[in-house]
């Protein structure tokens, strides 16, 4: 029988367990990527384990993140990056440098290797042929120690793309089709493994956005081929010699396979406030349009802005309509700049930001009181653009450039111009000149960490108690995301500063939350939450576990989970349940007192996992699935004490 794709780089890689879908197995890790606002977390962890270098083939600290510096803390942050780089011999992408899945395409991904990095979009890699996996700050750190990744082994789902994108639908147009047939959750354990005959027509660029946007899916990664594509792009990146030819067996057993037609695609859009709520564009015609923001690591390529710049030329942006582009890379802007498409997009009115995450990340580029924002952007969850009433769609350039010339929204294949082409250079223009390579180990070790006051030691918790007794301190639906659990945007500064974080968490959906569970924490009582399906979608920032921890959380009961951030609330000692009946969701209030007994007695043996609901005189059952390390994990109160 043949194998997937997915399945040939993984056996390369197994450092324990058995390759069997479902199961529980741990990988090597050739390359590792950080980004400022979750790395200070992870080099402070890696600090802890008082290990000298990174392990790894190649680890790189971006800084792409927290760069509007209002106050010291984020300059002081990237400064500690730097230093922390320069001591364990880590690379350095500095702020300016370009947003770190883009960076990472660019210049360091390599077919067949597996990146595991501190950010969920991590799978942009995937373009290359890689396994690139999104993580917590903590597993990163593990994996730059030498430790190995643990993963449960992936079903995988073949997704045959077939014939040509028609013109003015593009790459965007085609992982919104993937996410109207998959949606943003039941997908947990599973790889989208690509091919079909449209992959000779699909530049590495247009593969990022699909293996980028994946991460919407809940999906553990997604995967192209290693083709003549994938070599063109690198040879235009200088780098033909980290080639390799990679493709699944032609015999390979799928789980279940899925056929998209690119020729029958029209422009889709994914409507607030989730990426899963997809629509065409054309069902969105004549709503007035306030802003568009071009850029984020889904969609500002080379070839996105150039197809922008050419659709814009001798045209001005719409005067109702504030126009943000922020490239990918500086790679991206240098080599717009040099082919005179820069000049064409600034002379149509667009405002230029720097080469980083800005807009997306919501700390910058809020639009106006109940604004309709159109982003070429991976995520459209309440509240992430900075304000709570903004109505962010996300879109495709082509279809983000057409609103710039009308004011609304507008199917670009009625803009009654030509499909603009867009040759690729076969060379790019290439400037390394903001990568600080490693030190030499002697210079590395006598380097000295700068630290600011805003940076504190990583958190620890306590061993998990005999048993958990305490209140639903917040009772919560379905798809919560890691940005209702802790906001990103203007609040992401205190990432190095947990207790002050902390102050933060749920606040766009409860904002008396983080001071109810303190005052539970200090009278001596747990705190719990209950959740519906699919809860932790989005990013892998593990202060969406950290913080709670600090707060007094030690559960959450939930009807399902995401990956990523289950993973980060073992790590951090929460216990993740769910419940055995769903139907028991509906029996618990918020402010109820439940009580667990004999918890760590249940983990460690085989007995049920009875919840007692003490307020309302009921119990049910609830269902956790750890493996042995876990189990360890979660008894020891975290992945950090069990190395101290
Ligand atoms: C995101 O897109 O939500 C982020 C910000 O990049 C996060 C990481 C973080 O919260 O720092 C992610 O995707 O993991
Ligand atoms: Fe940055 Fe947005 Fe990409 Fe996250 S999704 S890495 S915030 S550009």
């Amino acid at each position: 029988m043949g194998k997937t794709l997915t399945e040939k780089i993984l056996e390369k890689h197994l450092a324990g367990g058995t390759y069997v879908p479902g199961e529980e197995i741990a990988i090597r890790i050739d390359q590792t990527l950080t980004q400022d606002a979750t790395g200070t977390m992870a080099y402070l962890q890696f600090e802890s384990m008082n290990i000298p270098r990174v392990k790894t083939e190649l680890s790189v600290s971006y800084i792409d993140h927290n760069t509007v510096q209002i106050g010291f803390e984020n300059a002081d942050d990237h400064r500690y990056l730097r230093s922390a780089a320069r001591k364990f011999g880590v690379y350095l992408s500095r702020a300016g440098n370009g947003i770190c899945h883009q960076v990472h395409l660019e210049r360091f991904g390599k077919p067949g290797k597996t990146l595991i990095g501190s950010d969920s979009h991590t799978p942009t890699g995937g373009a290359l042929g890689m396994i690139a996996i999104g993580a917590g700050g903590l597993d990163v750190a593990l994996a730059m120690a030498g430790e190995p990744f643990y993963l449960t082994c992936p079903r995988v789902i073949r997704i045959n793309l077939e014939g040509k994108l028609p013109p003015w639908v593009s790459a965007k147009d085609i992982i919104l089709k993937v996410l109207e047939i998959f949606s943003t959750k039941g997908n947990v354990g599973c790889i989208f493994e690509y091919g079909g005959n449209a992959l000779a027509h699909l530049t590495v660029p247009e593969r990022a956005t699909i293996t980028n946007m994946g991460a919407e899916c809940g999906v553990t990664t997604s995967l192209f081929p290693s083709d003549d594509m994938t070599r063109t792009f690198l040879e235009a990146q200088g780098r033909a010699g980290d080639w390799t030819p990679l493709a699944a067996d032609v015999d390979a057993v799928y789980d279940k396979t899925v056929t998209i037609h690119l020729n029958d695609l029209v422009p889709q859009t994914a409507k607030p406030h989730s990426p899963d709520q997809i629509a065409t564009v054309r069902e969105m015609e004549n709503i007035p349009v306030d802003q568009v923001c071009l850029g984020s690591c889904t969609n500002s390529s080379y070839k996105d802005l150039v197809t922008v710049a050419k659709i814009l030329k001798g045209k001005v942006v719409h005067p109702r309509v504030s126009f943000i582009i922020a490239p990918g890379s500086r790679q991206v802007l240098e080599n717009l700049s040099r082919d005179g498409y820069l000049t064409d997009l600034l002379a149509s009115g667009a405002r230029l930001m720097e080469n980083a995450c800005g807009f997306c990340i919501g700390n910058s580029q809020s639009p106006q009181s109940a604004g309709v924002s159109l982003r070429t952007s991976n995520r459209n969850f309440l509240a992430r653009s900075g304000t709570k009433d903004a109505q962010v769609y996300l879109v495709s350039p082509e279809t983000a450039a057409a609103a710039v010339i009308t004011g609304t929204f507008t199917d670009p294949r009625d803009l009654n111009m030509p499909y603009p082409e867009v040759t690729m250079p076969e060379r790019f223009h290439i400037d390394d000149g903001m990568i600080i390579p490693p030190a030499p180990e002697a210079e590395g070790a006598a380097a000295e960490i700068l630290r600011g006051p805003n940076i504190g030691a990583p958190p620890k918790n306590e061993g998990l108690p005999a048993a958990i007794r305490g209140q639903v301190t917040l009772k919560v639906g379905d798809k919560i995301t890691t940005d209702h659990i802790i906001p990103a945007g203007d609040r992401m500064k205190y990432r190095s500063n947990i207790p002050r974080y902390a102050d933060f968490v749920f606040e766009t959906v409860d904002a008396a939350f983080a001071k109810r569970a303190a005052e539970i924490r200090d009278r001596g009582e747990h705190n719990l939450i209950v959740a519906g399906l699919s809860y932790g979608q989005g990013s892998s920032r593990e202060h969406a576990a950290i913080c709670p921890m600090y707060l007094g959380v030690k559960a959450v009961i939930a009807k399902s989970f995401e990956r990523i951030h289950t993973a980060n609330l073992i790590n951090f000692g929460i216990l993740p349940l769910t419940f055995r009946n769903e139907a028991d969701y509906d029996r618990i209030d918020q402010g109820d007192t439940l009580e667990i007994p004999d918890i760590r007695e249940i983990i460690t043996g085989s007995r049920p996992l009875i919840v007692k609901d003490i307020t309302k005189g009921l119990e049910f059952e609830a269902v956790y699935d750890l493996s042995e390390r876990q189990k360890a994990m979660i008894l020891a109160g975290g992945a950090l004490n069990l190395r101290s």
